[in-house]
């Protein structure tokens, strides 16, 4: 979708400080960092929710959800055997949940102490 900023992001159109890539993911810095580490990990191929994601394809979800783990553990937030110190996984979809850009994407965010519930 040429409208889409993620969509231009994987095109090479809009840079992004990249810091993982599969053959259907990206993970990049976000440009407003809320915490130490704060990454976005999206699919290459346009789905604007989570939820619609899943019932599009389950592997692809699942392939954002083990980018973002793997980014993780690059992060030093985790290894693959124990999850100290661990990290959030944050899908925000729709509005009310603050979803502003409609290309799915995970939010990994990790390095303070995080708060709950959140705002
Ligand atoms: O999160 C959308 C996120 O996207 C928000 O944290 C800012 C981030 N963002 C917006 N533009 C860019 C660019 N150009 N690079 C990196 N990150 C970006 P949401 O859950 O939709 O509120």
């Amino acid at each position: 979708m040429t409208d889409c900023l993620f969509c231009r992001m994987v095109a090479g159109e809009i840079p992004a400080d990249v810091v993982h890539e599969t053959e259907r993911t990206l993970a990049f810095r976000d440009i407003d960092p809320q915490a130490p580490t704060h990454v976005l990990v999206i699919p290459k191929d346009h789905h604007a929710t989570a939820g619609l994601l899943v019932g599009a394809d389950p592997g692809l979800l699942a392939e954002v959800v083990a980018a973002a783990h793997a980014v993780a553990v690059a992060e030093g937030l985790a290894t693959d055997e124990a999850p100290e110190p661990g990290y959030r996984l944050v899908f925000n979809s729709g509005p009310q949940a603050g979803q502003t850009v409609h290309h799915v994407h995970g939010h990994v965010l990790g390095g303070r102490d995080l708060t709950w519930p959140p705002g």
